[in-house]
Formats: structure tokens, sequence, C-alpha cells
């Protein structure tokens, strides 16, 4: 596999940063986890410019131009013949000295790994999952706001860790005021009496792309699309709850603390939702068989 970093392409063994680097003492730099399908790069500018208004809000500034860093992404799917993939691109903040001040870093790391895409278990699509919510808070936007998709994931993989210690794959994460915000790497949707609902941002969400793509093609099935404050309540008493991210696309969730969600089954208006969604992903994209155009 040959992985982009800092302007070519090298093999993965040989593809290292600095122990200096600050992406890695401070967890400070910014990324975006990307999927292609069938050799088209779903959503790719969405993600690309979702990058930099991340670095824009931390004072990173990326040394490339947005088609640049376009053309970056399709050329790590093309030399390394994926057409499925999922691409992790990240900047750092660069290589600095053991003081957290980011003025030390001249240049930042940029970096691509373009890989097979690894699939969630086909039966938690057909079953549904099991959440649990957790007592590990999720991060206060006025601390630090979970719309920048940084590098620092420590407080979703705590969450992680309390959910799969009590013996579930994944984590409800609430507000310090107890509403409902997002799983560790998936947003969290409920359908109740033809209502799409789903957290607002200022909660302490990532806009997530599939999110926003799922409040599309929701407004498509005529349901009633909205951001709504929701509490465990909501969750517990809706008729469908579904998971969204680029990863694990749409999960239908069945239990919450226990709680039976629904008829107990994955939704059919999640089935529905999740049919548009696959059909969307393999028409629409960026496609990297050619060189796109400047
Ligand atoms: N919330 C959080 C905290 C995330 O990290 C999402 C929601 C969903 O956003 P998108 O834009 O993907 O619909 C994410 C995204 C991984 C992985 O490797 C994680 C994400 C995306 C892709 C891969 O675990 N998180």
């Amino acid at each position: 596999m040959k992985v982009y970093l800092n302007g070519q392409f090298v093999d993965s063994a040989k593809a290292t940063v600095s122990v200096f680097d600050h992406g890695l003492l401070y967890g400070d730099g910014v990324f975006e986890g990307i999927r292609a399908y069938n050799g088209r790069v779903f959503k790719l500018r969405e993600h690309i410019r979702r990058l930099y208004e991340s670095a824009h809000t931390i004072m990173l500034k990326i040394p490339h131009e947005q088609e640049e860093l376009v053309e970056i992404v399709c050329e790590s799917i093309r030399v390394n013949k994926l057409r499925d993939a999922y691409i992790r691109l990240v900047i750092t903040r660069g290589v600095g000295d053991l003081g957290l001040d980011p003025r030390k870093c001249k240049v930042p790391t940029v970096f691509a790994i373009a890989d097979r895409i690894k699939l969630y278990p086909e039966e938690i699509y057909q079953k549904g999952l099991a959440l649990i919510t957790v007592a590990t808070q999720r991060n206060v936007p006025e601390a630090l706001n979970p719309q920048i998709k940084s590098l620092n994931y420590l407080n979703n993989i705590l969450a992680k860790i309390e959910a799969v210690n009590a013996g579930f794959e994944e984590a409800l994460m609430l507000s310090p005021s107890g509403y409902v915000t997002e799983c560790t790497g998936e947003n969290v949707f409920v359908v109740k009496d033809r209502q799409l609902l789903t957290p607002p941002p200022y909660i302490g969400v990532l806009r997530g792309i599939t999110r926003q793509t799922v409040m599309d093609l929701g407004a498509e099935l005529n349901l009633a699309v909205r951001e709504e404050l929701l509490t465990r309540h909501d969750v517990f008493n809706a008729d469908e709850v579904f998971l969204t991210g680029t990863a694990a696309e749409i999960i239908p969730v069945v239990t919450i603390d226990g709680r039976t969600i629904g008829t107990g089954k994955p939704g059919e208006l999640t089935r529905q939702l999740s049919e548009a969604f696959h059909a969307l992903t393999q028409r629409e994209g960026v496609s990297c068989s050619v060189k796109p155009r400047r």
C-alpha cells in the first residue's frame, strides 16, 4: 500500500512521522474519514470543506488549495487500485518541540491513507444494535467544540471503553444537562410519527456528512425533518432509532439502556432511508478514474 505523506507517495512501511509531531504529542491536528464507492469518492468536497473549517478554527493553515486535496485523495485511491475504499486524510500542526506552543511548528504534516474499507458485521444491520448511555459526557462546545473534527478523540474513546466494559458495542453520549448528543463515531436519529429528528449541533455534536445526507433523503421521503433537543425519554419512546456515519453508514438501534425501541426490530423508515442512501452512494461522488479538471 502507498501512503501520501508530505508531497509524495511512499510505501506504507516508510510512512512515518516524527515523535516531535504535535499531532502525536498534543492531538493538535484535524482529520476526515472519507469513503469511496465503486471508484467515486462520496461527498468528497463536503469532507474537504469540513476539514478546512476545522483547521480554520484551530488556526492551522492547510498548505494546499481545496482542489489539490481533492486530487491527493483521488490519487491515493488510484495508486492503490481501490474502488471501494476508506480514506483517512490528516493534517497535523507538524514538528515542534516539547512545548504545546503551536508557533514552534513551522510546517504542517499532511497525509492520506487509502485502505480497503473495514465493514461492520452484517449482523448489526440485520438485527440492530443495543446502545448504553455512559457517564462520560460529550465535550461541551464551550470547551472543545465537537464540530471540530480534531485528532483529540479521547472523549469518544473514554465513552467507547465504558460501553465495551459494560458489554455493549456502542455508547450513547449525553450533554451535561442530559440531552442526547451522539455516539462515539456516529450521529443519532429518531423517527417518531413520520418526523425525523436529530440533535442540533449547538448541544455538542459533529455535523456529520452522512447526517446531512440522511436529512436530505428524509425530506425526499416526505418526512418532517428537524434538529431538536432529545432526551433519553424521547429515544426510549421513539418509533425507530438509527445511527449514521461514513464508516457505519446507517445502523438500526433496537434497544437503549434495556428499553426496547419500537418493535424491537430495525424499523421500516430506517430500511427505506438505508436503501435510498445506498442507491445514492452508487450514483454520486467525485469520479477518480480520470484526473479531475482543475
Ligand atoms: N460523530 C462523530 C464524533 C464522528 O467522529 C460522525 C459523527 C459521523 O460523521 P460523518 O461525517 O462520517 O457522517 C463521526 C465520524 C472511524 C471513523 O474510523 C469515524 C468517523 C468516520 C469515519 C470513520 O471510526 N467518525
